[in-house]
């Protein structure tokens, strides 16, 4: 019988920061979880989907992935369950999946026609079931086939809901006919929005389910199941009952999720019951900050940064009242004798509004001389007069160039 399974997902391999390749800490969070498996002898790993962040991963990708599914394979763990999610891609990602099998290795990719193709029977040594998964993939309106031609969006999103739950309950039924009689557990996967979610800013979900906005609530899952293992959304969590639950991205997907704890569960078992599930603490392989403030604030908060003498990728933001004149050159000209630091964003998003409302509100502009508009500018904007006399002569210099009456 299987004691012990760990739950992943959204891995999101490939994903890059501000244009950053992130393969490092790809590599570095694999080699730790190859560590967490072996020493918690992780008997079967559920990938509850976004394998990878997008449908056409790089060789560089796809070498992080094979090569860790490889050194599983080699491992105490005997059962490696994965299913797509929403960034990825179905037919790529079982592609392989014949091969894949010859390791213990399931994949289901393409939500199945036959609710049976995806409830997965493991089994031990000697053939006897030990684990029933149903490993449902991401389903988009295509698999459960609901769109009617001149549904509104409500229709189609209610349509989509009961295409989803009636998707799920084939399944369930499958799975539960397979385990009857027997004392093994029975889990689910999913990837999708179960309702109570909690989603961080910024972290990439909430804009990328526009279309299939759809939240599933957890009686969907019924109370025979063990455990359900969910994917997509990133924070680890519960979802109302303890057996169901995210794991949520290993890594920080972005600037907003900076300083969230990262995870993933590992559940004991005793026979069909669930006797502990612990969040285990993924390391953070790189460190993200963001800074923001006036000048003197930022400068500040480069220089605390600059002193930890450790690789930290810095998002700034100056929102300062003055002119910030040229942000980026003094900032690149102060990082560049701190190799450790990288800025990888940079805006400003500064406090001087209204300007926009009030040029609305003067006369047309075209009957507004550039020159006047670079005044109005100067007034909204409140730029002392020492600052004027810098950007006046440049603005000469442009109109001349454009050919502009002043
Ligand atoms: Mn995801």
């Amino acid at each position: 019988m299987i004691r012990k399974v760990l739950h992943t997902s959204d891995w999101h391999i490939g994903r890059r920061l501000k244009n950053h390749e992130r393969y490092d800490e790809f590599k570095k969070f694999f080699a730790w979880l190859e560590g967490v498996i072996k020493s918690e002898e992780v008997e079967a790993l559920l990938v509850a989907g976004d394998v990878f962040d997008n449908t056409t991963p790089s060789a560089k990708a796809q070498d992080i992935y094979y090569s860790f599914l490889g050194n599983v394979a080699r491992s105490s763990c005997r059962h490696i369950v994965i299913i797509s999610g929403n960034h990825d891609s179905p037919a790529f990602l079982d592609a392989p999946k014949d091969l894949l099998k010859l390791f213990k290795i399931h994949i289901v990719g393409q939500a199945c026609e036959d609710p049976s193709d995806e409830v997965i029977i493991l089994r031990d040594e000697t053939g006897e079931p030990e684990l029933v998964v149903c490993a449902v993939p991401y389903l988009r309106d295509r698999d459960v086939r609901t769109f009617r031609a001149g549904d509104d969006a409500n229709a189609a999103e209610a349509s989509l809901l009961s295409g989803i739950r009636d998707h799920y309950e084939r399944v369930f039924a499958c799975a539960s006919e397979a385990a009857a009689g027997r004392d093994v557990p029975v889990m689910a996967m999913g990837h999708l929005f179960a309702r109570g979610g909690r989603v961080v800013e910024g972290d990439g979900v909430r804009s990328l389910y526009v279309g299939t906005a759809v939240e599933v609530g957890s009686d969907l899952f019924p109370d025979f199941l063990t455990y359900t293992a969910l994917g997509h959304l990133h924070s680890p969590q519960v979802i109302s009952r303890k057996n169901v639950r995210y794991s949520g991205s290993p890594l920080a997907m972005g600037f907003g999720e900076a300083g969230q704890g990262k995870a993933v569960c590992v559940l004991e078992l005793d026979g069909a019951k669930l006797t502990d599930v612990k969040e285990i603490s993924v390391p953070t392989f790189q460190r993200l900050e963001r800074i923001e403030g006036n000048m003197s604030e930022i400068f500040r908060s480069l220089e605390f940064f600059a002193g930890q003498h450790e690789s930290i990728w810095l998002d700034v933001t100056y929102t300062g009242e003055e002119a910030p004149g040229a942000l980026q050159d003094k900032i690149d000209e102060y990082v560049k004798n701190f190799p450790l630091l990288e800025v990888l964003s940079l805006r400003d998003e500064t406090k001087r509004t209204g300007y926009a409302a009030d040029v609305a509100s003067y006369k047309s502009l075209d009957e507004v001389k550039p020159l006047e508009m670079l005044h109005i500018l100067f007034e909204h904007y409140q730029i002392p007069e020492s600052q004027q006399a810098i950007f006046i002569p440049m603005y000469h210099e442009i109109l001349r160039e454009a050919g502009a009456e002043f």
